[in-house]
């Protein structure tokens, strides 16, 4: 939808708050992207009315007592955060105003290439093949057929669907688990918590994709690595908190778990003195699989303004019980 707020006549009050900094980019995208909004980065202090609060890991203030607010917007794809703050804050901000988060906005292309890089990487040995290089050894590895690896993408959402259909571009066999019925093509899909079990056995790789919510914390333990292929790939691409890190340590020491490749961490950044840093088996990256970018970001988020606006309904509404 292009062009003006139609039907609105005060300008529309957009306010600003990053956790970490860097609004000054965001702001000039707003302003380019609603040209005839009023956006302002919230100040300690700033209690003035707002129509749309856009956030990430916001204090107190930011939402609270904020009169008019229409709904706030999450800056990201993961709502565990907003959604833990509003739990321990739970007369800051209304039920009645919804809580809309980021819909793929590019980071479905980035997760898709970090997740396929690692599969790569595992499928084809490059890890082993440095060592053989270190050892001035020219010995190829057993050839592989890629449909005999077996790829498991946890959560089917916006950004697991396009991990798996990635995979599976790639000649990998893939399974998906999700809790819905809702099938994917070319996927074989698994749905609900009684078919976990199947879902994992003999994977050779599995990609954490889900959110975080009190089902899901915890999830990539001994029970689920033993189900694996022996020698499997682990990547966690979804909270730090869905991993038990004694479990993956002893599964990593056992051979039962080849490598890892952790994206998220429960302590961000993850501390230098860390194990994880200097594990040969572990490949650490700072929250970085996908990032949210500026453009797409407010490009979508300035349509459904637009949209609510004239009264329309916008997707990306969470479910705050559901918790996702
Ligand atoms: P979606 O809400 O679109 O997808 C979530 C998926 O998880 C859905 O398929 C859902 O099932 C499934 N799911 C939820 N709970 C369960 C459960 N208890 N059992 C089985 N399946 C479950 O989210 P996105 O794809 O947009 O994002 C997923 C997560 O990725 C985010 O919550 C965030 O934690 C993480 N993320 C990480 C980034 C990074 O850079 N590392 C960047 C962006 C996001 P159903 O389809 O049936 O509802
Ligand atoms: C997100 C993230 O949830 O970057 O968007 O982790």
């Amino acid at each position: 939808m292009r062009g003006e707020l139609a039907g609105t006549h005060a300008r529309v009050r957009v306010l600003f708050y990053q956790d970490g900094g860097g609004a000054r980019s965001w702001l000039d995208a707003l302003a380019a992207a609603l040209p005839e909004a009023e956006v302002r980065e919230w100040m300690p202090g700033d209690e003035a009315p707002a129509d749309y609060a856009l956030v990430w890991k916001p204090p107190a203030e930011v939402l609270q007592r904020r009169a008019g607010l229409k709904a706030v917007f999450n800056l990201g794809a993961g709502v565990d955060a907003v959604l833990a703050f509003l739990d321990a804050h739970p007369d800051v901000l209304s039920e009645r105003v919804p809580l809309i988060r980021l819909e793929d906005a590019g980071m479905a292309m980035q997760m898709s290439n970090y997740v396929c890089a690692a599969a790569l990487r595992h499928f084809r040995g490059f890890d082993e093949y440095a060592r053989r290089q270190r050892d001035v050894s020219w010995r190829p590895l057993a050839p592989r057929d890629p449909a005999s690896y077996r790829c498991g993408v946890m959560g089917a959402g916006l950004l697991g669907t396009a991990v798996a259909r990635s995979l599976s571009d790639l000649g990998f066999s893939v399974r998906a688990w999700r809790r819905s019925a809702e099938l994917l093509d070319g996927v074989v899909t698994f749905n609900g918590p009684h078919r976990l079990d199947d879902f994992t056995a003999g994977l050779d790789m599995v990609v954490n994709l889900l959110p975080l919510t009190a089902e899901t914390h915890n999830i990539l333990a001994s029970p689920l690595f033993e189900r694996l292929n022996r020698g499997a790939l682990v990547i966690n691409v979804g909270r730090g908190a869905h991993l038990v890190e004694e479990d993956l340590l002893a599964a990593l020491a056992s051979g039962q778990v080849g490598h890892a490749v952790l994206d998220v961490f429960r302590q961000e950044p993850l501390p230098s003195e860390h194990v994880f840093w200097r594990h040969l088996n572990i490949t650490v990256t700072p929250h970085v699989a996908a990032t949210t970018l500026i453009g797409p970001s407010v490009r979508q988020i300035a349509d459904k303004i637009r949209r609510l606006e004239i009264g329309e309904a916008v997707s990306g509404i969470v479910p705050r019980k559901r918790g996702y």
